[in-house]
């Protein structure tokens, strides 16, 4: 198949950024990194949202047509008080995954306190209850995304533990037999010299295909003015997760215009939830220099096929 250019197959809404800080009702420093999902015919963000002591939330942001975003009033989640909990979230609730398994809504997030981030879970089944189910893992570890099904009788679970070695920022796989406890762990892909040669984390939840689990993941290069996070995707066996059946070993996506450039964080495209449409076209949500959410669309047959292009089994 003919590469069409690195940025392929994905195109920018016009009016982007989609959610700016002006589109929060309350004080706020930046608005980034949101989860997404259809509930009830409308479109959800799980947004992201750093207050002015540089601590995030997550808030919930509604809309029809899935470009025009009003955000709730109320916050949805802060930092818990129970002491389980307290110690680990003290510092804030980051980068929201969300993903329906039989019927519920399973939020992953980072965690983030004084030992370092790790990774929660959380349910909902009407997007106002916020029901922490575990922290899941040990710190460092971020960027997880649960599976929509289970997989040979458990549940699966991508992260991200940060590790030591030369396999530092490697993307792992975890199974458990109830959310809570997981195991079984293994690296599934490791950085390599070039655009994701520091680290590599999963992006989007797994959406399933005829060809395997599709999702997207972020590559980051650290450079001598600053990390570039950008976007590749991968395609993952339907009955064995854990084998790469194609992937795309150059960046599909990046930043380009001034809302990813410029920012808290410039150079960061970082999606955290992708929606399919009926018509095949994804929606992926990401955030731009950790400073607003922004909108780019593409056909998913597309980025089936551009994951065959590298190297692929598939
Ligand atoms: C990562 C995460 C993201 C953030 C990115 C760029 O480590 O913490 O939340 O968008 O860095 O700053």
């Amino acid at each position: 198949m003919e590469i069409k250019g690195s940025f392929y197959p994905f195109k920018r809404y016009s009016d982007n950024p989609i959610l700016t800080k002006e589109d929060v009702p309350y004080p706020c420093n930046t608005v980034f990194n949101a989860a997404a999902i259809k509930f009830n015919n409308k479109y959800l963000l799980i947004l992201r949202i750093e207050d002015q002591r540089g601590r995030s939330h997550l808030t919930l942001a509604r809309s029809n047509d899935g470009y025009n975003f009003k955000v709730d009033e109320e916050i949805w989640a802060q930092p818990s008080e129970d002491p389980e909990y307290e110690p680990y979230e003290r510092f804030g609730l980051e980068d929201p995954r969300v993903t329906m398994i039989d019927g519920t809504y399973y939020i992953t997030y980072t965690a983030f306190g004084p030992y370092g981030p790790r990774v929660a879970i959380s349910s909902t089944d009407d997007f106002r209850e916020f029901n922490r189910i575990c922290l899941a893992t040990e710190v460092e570890n971020k960027d997880a995304v649960l599976f929509p099904e289970k997989i040979n009788g458990h549940y699966v679970m991508i992260n991200r533990p940060t590790g030591g070695g030369s396999g530092a920022g490697s993307i792992w796989i975890t199974y458990s037999p109830d959310l809570v406890h997981w195991g079984r762990s293994r690296a599934i892909m490791t950085p390599e010299p070039g655009w994701g040669g520091s680290k590599l984390g999963i992006s989007t939840p797994p959406v399933r295909t005829d060809c395997g689990w599709l999702a997207l993941y972020h590559g980051v290069r650290a450079t001598a003015s600053g990390r570039l996070y950008r976007i590749g995707a991968l395609l993952l066996d339907l009955e064995n997760p854990e084998k790469i059946i194609g992937y795309t070993p150059y960046f599909i996506f990046g930043p380009e215009y001034d809302y990813e450039r410029i920012g808290d964080v410039p150079n960061v495209v970082f999606p955290c939830g992708l929606i399919v449409e009926d018509d095949g076209m994804i929606k992926m949500y990401y955030g731009a220099a950790d400073t607003c959410i922004a909108l780019a669309e593409g056909p998913l047959d597309e980025l089936m096929k551009i994951c065959q292009c590298g190297p692929t089994t598939c």
